[in-house]
């Protein structure tokens, strides 16, 4: 199949899903063309079935803001025609989806039909999506999508109670790829971070309100007092610096690393003994699975599709939104127990391979020959 992925380049989990279901794809005998405003960051190679096609939006004074979705939908024709592309996966509603619905009409005209396959990553329906300025245009690109994807049941019914959908939303969850990223502790280098004797745990985020960088800081404060242990944040956004004078207020400047967006990951979380994401919303938690896979445990809150992905009491725990208390006196008797945290972390692993890359794909495949016809 020639397949047109269209998603946002940068660090955010849809994203990574995006890139790394496009990699597969070509993989196995696709010709996968990524259609976005800069190469995404996972997207190392390009060749004869895996291309780049870049959105410019020249910059025009009379436009206050300019218009990203016209562009995309133009570029879109113009790769459909040019490059004979039978397929188009959006990924994030917002604009997405709408622009491909804009493009389909266009191609429409002159003769050629182009099934559109989106799918929800979370915040495009929970937070943004939602508002009232937006909820018309992406209920109506939901509903006029040829086929409906969200990442987890919990987005799905999120979905449904948020807008007025009449298509059908199959859920495909997220995945990691075991064959890239494999634990070895030989590998690992950990004595570089952290003596033998110290615990390391780790927080990757985009650093929103919604990923509770405040409960991260004081849930690894209180832990600290009990453990010897460092945090490490990876990731950047808006929270970022107030979370760095917390730390210094509470003297702790010294055991919290920021390491800001790294494209190293899974050589952090290789040397990381638990994993903290007390989200607000979290429609999946990717970042806890890419965790679960490298061997480490999940402290989490329960919302949205958290508990789909990280298991009480095997993989980790779960609390309430907002128990720091809680999730810091389970993180303290988890490291301070050496027998538990190693048989967590086994446990971790072997759940992340339901989320294997592998029969995850055929998913996808399945859905777009439906959306084909085929
Ligand atoms: O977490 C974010 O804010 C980024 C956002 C994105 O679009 O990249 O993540 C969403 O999609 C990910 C991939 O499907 C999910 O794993 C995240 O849980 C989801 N984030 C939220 O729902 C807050």
């Amino acid at each position: 199949m020639k397949i047109a992925i269209v998603c946002y380049p940068t660090f955010g989990g849809s994203g990574v899903v995006a890139t790394e279901l496009g990699l597969a794809l070509s993989h196995r005998g696709h010709e996968v063309h990524f259609i976005t405003y800069k190469q995404p960051v996972r997207l190392e190679v390009l060749n004869s079935s895996l291309h780049f096609h870049e959105v410019n939006v020249p910059d025009y004074p009379l436009f206050h803001y300019q218009p990203y979705e016209l562009a995309l939908s133009s570029k879109l024709v113009d790769t459909v025609k040019t490059y004979g592309i039978e397929l188009l996966h959006v990924h994030y509603a917002i604009p997405h989806a709408y622009a491909g619905y804009m493009a389909k009409q266009m191609l429409k005209d002159q003769g050629i039909d182009l099934p559109i396959v989106t799918t929800l990553h979370g915040t495009d329906v929970t937070l943004v999506g939602k508002h009232p300025f937006y909820k018309p245009a992406v209920t109506f690109s939901i509903n006029h999508s040829d086929c409906v994807t969200s990442v987890s049941e919990s987005l799905k019914q999120d979905t449904v109670n948020v807008f007025e959908v009449h298509k059908e939303i199959k859920v495909i969850p997220n995945f990691v790829d075991f064959s890239k990223h494999q634990h070895h502790d030989e590998d690992c280098q950990r004595s570089l971070i952290a003596p033998d004797d110290q615990k390391i745990i780790t927080h990757i985020s985009n650093f929103r309100k919604v990923k509770r960088i405040d409960d991260v800081i004081e849930i690894f404060y209180r832990t600290q007092k009990e453990v010897n242990a460092i945090l490490i944040m990876v990731g950047d956004g808006p929270e970022r610096l107030s979370a760095m004078e917390t730390c210094e207020k509470l003297g702790i400047e010294n055991k919290v690393k920021f390491l800001g967006k790294s494209n190293q990951v899974y050589q952090i979380l290789c040397y990381s003994d638990l994993f903290i994401l007390p989200s607000a919303s979290e429609s999946f938690g990717l970042a806890a699975l890419e965790a679960m896979m490298m061997r480490v445990p999940v402290i989490s809150t329960n919302v949205g599709g958290l508990p789909e992905v990280n298991i009480e009491g095997e993989s980790g725990y779960q609390f309430e939104l907002g128990d720091v208390e809680g999730m810091a006196q389970k993180s303290i008797a988890l490291l301070n127990d050496e027998q538990k945290l190693e048989s967590m972390k086994d446990r971790a692993y072997t759940l992340a391979k339901r989320f294997d890359i592998e029969a995850i794909v055929n998913q996808y495949v399945a859905v777009y020959k439906a959306a084909l016809g085929h």
